[in-house]
């Protein structure tokens, strides 16, 4: 070669060299697989509880309930997908079979399907028409299949084991992609088992093959994950309640537990990548029951459940028991959507859109501190090898109000941050940010929620992390206050306790009946109201001005005024303290309170609530009620198994000082009336 040509090659080399990036952070073991990271990226998703147990009134049927009893008058899976696309959650999961082993498509392993019920007389298919309506309308589609099975003969045999691997392939087939595949970890246990109505036992570490199962599902579908079992993909967040611990690291070494919740918070030196899933129900049960109507979570407890798995680094499976009707009922599809424009609305602008970022330390040019803010999920901020802390300094240009900071690790390069702080820059001045919530771990994503500041510039510490800052995203918001109710109540001490559903916001209140302003009492903690009269409170937001809907709370003579007489019961004041899931059960013999007053009143009705609890029992169904033993008032306490809320009984005033209530029935011919709450109503 020419030697000048040499020359000029051997120079672009060199320059070649000089300019050279730095590569990557080397990885933090272990790390996510893409699909893993697919899973992440999608983050809100539904789950359907239906089937035999929706007709039935049951969570968890014995594998008896007749097939002919399956019969959904308006099946519509068009509406569930309609409801649950806007309520902003991006698949499905349906109980193709749950533990009584009733098949929600014409399986050829069992009769115990749909090809037995009355159901499109017995040609119908739902997971058919449930992942056509997905595909049609752009949903993803999983699966749960129960591998208990209380309704299978062969249970606790080999036999069983290829059926419910047959099962498997059927839904695995037939059905189009599929985004997740569920195996509940309830196993074994008493059951129908065709007929021999026993309890058998499995290993559950064996029994299933697992191994072979995930072979079939990986093969069929790469991209699904696979949750329980003994080899998933994710992990069960460890209750059934939504929520993620603060701490949240996605590894974790399956049997190295050292305590019984450490599902929630994951495992720092964790050997494999297992994101948590946080599964919960919009109501009390799984399944639909009629008597939960009134029990659909709130828009506030919702909320609060978003922050507390999405903003902890988990996913958030959210369940909707479809009715008998076969549609999502209209208060949970309504409160679920509103759930998600709330959201939406709180995380709607990103105020760092326009900031500038310098960072303490950066790996090179690539991995500028810009990067993190840059809306490129794919580029990050990175520190030099060796280097795992550092800050990250956002300049916002002008005093800015926030209360929202979203931070995301670069998880395909591993989790990594043990420790962060959070601090504010105003005229000059850093100050901590009091994030309520521990700053430990982020990983996928982490969302903080904190009181309303101005900032001139936020910094983000980070203290501790298992390797190189990768940080691929920053945003902060201004979410508005949610301006809802604040729930008021008194316990058995007199003490009037005063919740607004966002901590942010002020309590104002008023004790003479008068409705309350932004200018009235501050709530500053519970305090004491021992006599009658009328609490009214509102949520207040000093910074726009808003306010929250008043609520009134009728206090009627304190706890001291009553005195139970019958029967002599320790905890007997527990139907006097505003907590309608302690309840007192009467002792066998006659199903009545015999309770004296100070003093005589005049009474014109009486309030009573039935245990709160899930499946719960022993509601007054028909009642009497005496004053100084002359009957005043006696009939039903019409629905209360369906819709178990507080009763409250109206009649002419009379004078008396000792009353009585008498349960004549209990509902499903209970023997002991249980009673969570009791107040008279006074004149
Ligand atoms: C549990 C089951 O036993 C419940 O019935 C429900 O399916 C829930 C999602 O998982 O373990």
């Amino acid at each position: 070669m020419h030697l000048k040509k040499l020359y000029a090659l051997g120079l672009c080399a060199t320059l070649l060299f000089s300019c050279k990036e730095a590569p990557a952070p080397e990885l933090v073991a272990p790390i996510p697989t893409p699909e893993q990271v697919a899973w992440h990226k999608m983050e809100n998703y539904a789950f359907v509880h239906f089937g035999l147990n929706t007709f039935n009134d049951l969570e968890w049927g014995y594998g008896n309930t007749p097939a002919t009893t399956f019969n959904p008058t308006d099946l519509d899976c068009d509406q569930w997908v309609a409801v649950i696309k806007a309520a902003g959650l991006k698949g499905v999961i349906l109980t193709a079979k749950h533990h009584d082993g009733f098949c929600l498509w014409p399986t050829a392993t069992t009769e115990y399907s749909v090809k037995n019920s009355p159901w499109k007389g017995g040609k119908g298919d739902m997971v058919k028409e449930l992942s056509d309506a997905c595909r049609r309308q752009g949903l993803k589609f999983g699966i749960y299949l129960s591998p208990w099975d209380r309704n299978n003969a062969a249970y606790g045999t080999d036999e069983y084991v290829k059926t419910f691997h047959a099962q498997m392939k059927e839904l695995l087939t037939n059905y189009g992609p599929i985004f997740e595949y569920w195996f509940d970890g309830a196993n074994g246990g008493n059951g129908w088992y065709g007929g021999a109505d026993e309890s058998r036992s499995i290993d559950a570490k064996t029994y299933y093959k697992y191994e072979d199962a995930r072979n079939v599902i990986k093969e069929l579908h790469p991209g699904a994950m696979i949750f329980g079992g003994t080899v998933p993909d994710i992990r069960w967040i460890g209750n059934e309640s939504g929520w993620a611990g603060e701490t949240n690291w996605a590894p974790y070494s399956t049997g190295k537990e050292t305590h019984h919740t450490q599902n929630q918070y994951g495992m720092e030196d964790g050997d494999k990548w297992l994101g948590g899933e946080c599964d919960v129900s919009i109501r009390p049960g799984w399944f639909y029951h009629h008597r939960e109507d009134h029990q659909v979570r709130s828009l506030a407890n919702l909320v609060d459940l978003y922050y507390m798995s999405v903003g902890r680094n988990a996913n958030f499976l959210l369940n909707f028991p479809v009715a008998l009707n076969g549609k999502i009922h209209p208060v949970d599809s309504a409160r679920a959507i509103e759930w998600y424009q709330t959201i939406q609305n709180e995380l709607k602008d990103n105020v760092l859109k326009q900031a500038k970022a310098k960072a303490s330390d950066v790996r090179g040019r690539k991995y500028a501190a810009s990067k993190a803010i840059d809306n490129d999920w794919d580029t990050y901020w990175a520190t030099p090898d060796g280097v795992t802390r550092g800050s990250l300094t956002l300049s916002l240009g002008k005093p800015t109000a926030v209360n929202r900071l979203m931070i995301q690790e670069y998880i395909p390069l591993g989790q990594r941050v043990k420790a962060f702080d959070v601090e504010i820059e105003k005229d000059g001045q850093w100050q901590p940010i009091d994030t309520k919530d521990s700053t430990t771990t982020i990983g996928y994503k982490r969302i903080l929620r904190f009181k309303t500041v101005e900032a001139d510039k936020i910094r983000i510490n980070f203290t501790d992390a298992k390797g190189p800052l990768c940080i691929n995203n920053v945003e902060a918001f201004l979410a508005p206050p949610l301006m809802t109710e604040p729930a008021i109540s008194r316990n058995d001490k007199n003490e009037i306790t005063i919740q607004a559903a966002d901590r942010g916001t002020e309590i104002r209140y008023t004790l003479d009946g008068t409705e309350p302003t932004a200018s009235s009492t501050l709530y500053e903690g519970a305090f004491p109201f021992a006599r009658k009269g009328i609490v009214k409170a509102l949520a207040y937001d000093q910074q726009s001005g808003k306010q929250s809907p008043t609520s009134t709370y009728r206090a009627d003579i304190p706890v001291e005024c009553y005195r139970m007489v019958q029967p002599k019961i320790e905890n007997g004041n527990r139907i006097f303290d505003g907590n309608g899931y302690t309840t007192v059960y009467l002792p066998q013999g006659p199903q009545e309170v015999v309770i004296d007053l100070d003093g005589a009143y005049t009474i014109s009705g009486f309030l009573y609530t039935p245990n709160q609890g899930r499946d719960a029992g022993g509601h007054i169904s028909n009642y009497q009620f005496f004053v100084d033993n002359k009957l005043v008032s006696e009939g039903e306490f019409s629905n209360i198994k369906n819709n178990p809320i507080q009763q409250e009984i109206r009649f002419a005033p009379v004078k008396g000082k000792q009353i009585k209530l008498k349960a004549t029935r209990i509902i499903d011919n209970g023997k002991r009336a249980g009673i969570a709450e009791f107040s008279v109503i006074t004149e």
